[in-house]
């Protein structure tokens, strides 16, 4: 259920980008020949031509839609171009696009902070760019308003076409205009001049939203498409929302959305005004019930991640009539398949991003023979996730039988799975500096060491890799979900103070590392030793920070770790001491792979569990043998 974010004080601007007909602009880019004709890209599948997953343009105009086949695509438009999605292990491959997304990310990121949505989805929080413009060089003249800007669409500014421009060049330089709608002109400038680079730089064209808050500039990104822009003043919310269905609001598509239709007879958000926030919280609970009250009149604190990243990564496959799977041998040929994927992409996420996905997900679409109309679902699965490609497909082999054997219920009866999916999530940055996790993470099944990331590499995309790609599943998955924010907040509930580091780090980091060697068993370490360590966790939720070169403050990266600042002195357990000024990096031992730990010298196991039970073990550390000497901070 949605929770209202405290808003900020100060107005911000808040862009969403996204991109027109994004896989048919990366296939004309492709083939240029393409351009400008009706064109789809199609989904592997030879029944009646595919799926289609993207439309251009002009394909729409001959009344050609996604939600049509190839066949029937054809009939509409028979010039249109039907181009197949890349397919690799038998899936559609969509390296292609989420690389393509990539260099959209790298130039709008350079404005502002920024959140990798969707495959081709970006928010961007332009709150400092807007405000530098205003003081350095604020829009003054109409004439001189940058053209893309010019072409805006100002949400509640009355024009016919012909003054469509004229107006909107006046309303970019009003000098009587309140300070948030100055704002939101900078930031109209500032998005359109992103949008023009991206298309020198990309060829790719796209459209974008210019609010005050995510879930408005969301609202509003693809009112006006292909290629343009659409700013949402605060004098135009009201009106804007008075007429849009519930249903469009994202987080009201579902059952909420229903309830508030058939339960209240809200059909638009602006049907939610006359209910009192009482009312409200009564009907839904108080969290809810204050969030619907805030988004009836367009109020949103939710703010944009810093993130280039994804939150996790997914392979999935459908599986769709006949095609079925109905043995353990296939769902095991197929799961192979999906987990060889996914290993190599948590891999490489390890190598470049130096990142490390803890829990591997199993979720499946299922049907027993006798009972097709039975609305039980396949529960989904998850364990701990140990690297390397063998591993992660027993694993998930296993949690497809556990699925599998809660789902039957004991029932001797045949069974159809018509999707299948791994999830790696979960995921955490190692410190920077810490290159010997790097070693420690890599399983018998892992060929080659990862390789030292190089920070300027531009990051992999975030997107699921789904065969059938279904956008909300998608998003969902871009989101952080409660129980990961949940685990935040325990993390943030104590913390190792960085003052209680030990002294002489720097000593203990020139030390040269021993080679340890040993399989990693995680599902071993958590079954011997995961109820005690885990429920220490929780409750200690420990942090420990240490010294380290070219890294951020210690505040800075408390912050980084949703770790109040504060809270870290809270906690005299651990024992790493720092020598005063100098920087600090942190990592938090509940982001320690168990299987890593397993792997480590027996001292420095000791001293983890040290950390996590101090109180019984209160002088288990040993100078030159703590962990920091294991995750050394790098040496510039
Ligand atoms: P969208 O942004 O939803 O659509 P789009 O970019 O094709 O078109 P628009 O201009 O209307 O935004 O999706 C982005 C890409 O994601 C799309 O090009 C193809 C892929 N996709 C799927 O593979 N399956 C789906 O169900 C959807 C919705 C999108």
């Amino acid at each position: 259920m949605p929770v209202a974010k405290p808003e900020p004080q100060e107005p911000r601007v808040i862009a969403h980008v996204d991109m027109d007909c994004f896989y048919v602009q990366v296939e004309q880019r492709r083939n240029p020949a393409l351009r400008g004709q009706p064109t789809a890209v199609v989904q592997y599948n030879d029944w009646k031509g595919g799926g289609l997953i993207a439309v251009s343009y002009e394909a729409r105009g001959f009344g050609v839609k996604r939600s049509m086949r190839g066949d029937e695509a054809k009939r509409v438009c028979p010039g249109i171009n039907l181009v197949q999605v890349p397919v690799a292990r038998g899936k559609a491959d969509l390296n292609l696009y989420r690389s393509a997304g990539s260099e959209v990310v790298a130039i709008l990121a350079s404005k502002g902070k920024c959140e990798r949505a969707s495959i081709d989805e970006v928010y961007l929080d332009l709150t400092d760019a807007a405000k530098e413009m205003l003081l350095q060089a604020p829009p003054d003249s109409p004439e001189e308003i940058f053209m893309e800007a010019a072409k805006s669409n100002i949400l509640g500014l009355l024009s016919d076409a012909g003054e469509k421009e004229k107006n909107a060049r006046a309303w970019l330089c009003r000098s009587d205009a309140d300070y948030q709608d100055k704002l939101l002109a900078c930031g109209a400038i500032i998005v359109a001049q992103l949008r023009v680079r991206v298309l020198e730089e990309t060829q790719f064209t796209c459209s974008a939203g210019i609010a005050h808050n995510k879930m408005l500039a969301k609202l509003v990104s693809g009112m006006h498409k292909p290629a343009q822009q659409t700013v949402v003043p605060s004098s135009s919310v009201q009106d804007f929302l008075a007429s849009l269905p519930v249903k469009k609001m994202k987080q009201l598509g579902g059952k909420l959305g229903s309830s508030l239709q058939d339960d209240l007879g809200v059909e638009t958000i602006g049907d939610l005004l006359s209910f009192t926030e009482d009312k409200l919280q009564e009907q839904y609970g108080v969290n809810t019930g204050t969030w619907l009250w805030k988004t009836a009149r367009g109020i949103s604190g939710e703010e944009v991640e810093d993130r280039l990243l994804p939150k996790s990564h997914g392979c999935g496959k459908t599986f769709p009539g006949p095609r079925a799977l109905k043995n353990s041998a296939s769902v095991k040929g197929w799961l192979d398949q999906l987990c060889e994927e996914l290993s190599e992409r948590i891999q490489s996420d390890l190598n470049q991003n130096k990142r490390i996905a803890q829990t591997l997900t199993l979720h499946a679409r299922a049907s027993k023979e006798n009972e097709r109309d039975s609305t039980k679902k396949f529960p989904s699965k998850s364990c701990p996730l140990r690297y390397g490609t063998g591993k992660i497909q027993e694993d998930a082999m296993k949690l497809f039988e556990t699925g599998l054997h809660e789902f039957l219920e004991s029932q001797n009866t045949g069974w159809s799975i018509t999707s299948l999916s791994v999830t790696a999530s979960k995921i955490f940055d190692i410190p920077s500096g810490t290159s010997s996790i790097l070693r420690y993470i890599k399983g018998p099944s892992s060929a080659a060491p990862p390789a030292i990331p190089d920070s300027s590499s531009v990051p992999e995309d975030p997107s699921l890799d789904n065969d059938v790609f279904v956008k909300p599943i998608h998003e969902e998955q871009c989101q952080p979900s409660t129980s990961q924010k949940e685990d935040n907040n325990t993390h943030s509930a104590s913390a190792i103070s960085a003052k209680q580091c030990q002294a002489n780090e720097e000593k203990r980091i020139s030390k040269k590392l021993p080679e340890v060697k040993g399989t990693s068993s995680i599902l071993k370490f958590l079954s011997r030793g995961q109820s005690t360590l885990h429920e220490k966790r929780k409750s200690d939720g420990l942090i420990c920070s240490h010294q380290g070169p070219g890294s951020s403050s210690e505040a800075n990266k408390a912050e980084e770790h949703n770790v109040p600042a504060e809270a870290e002195d809270r906690n005299n357990t651990s024992s790493c001491a720092e020598p005063s000024g100098s920087n600090t990096w942190m990592f938090n031992i509940q982001d320690i792979d168990p299987a890593v730990v397993e792997e480590l010298p027996p001292e420095i196991q000791r001293e983890i569990q040290g950390w996590v039970r101090p109180s019984k073990h209160p002088s288990t550390k040993r100078r030159g043998s703590t962990i920091s000497s294991y995750f050394p901070p790098a040496r510039s």
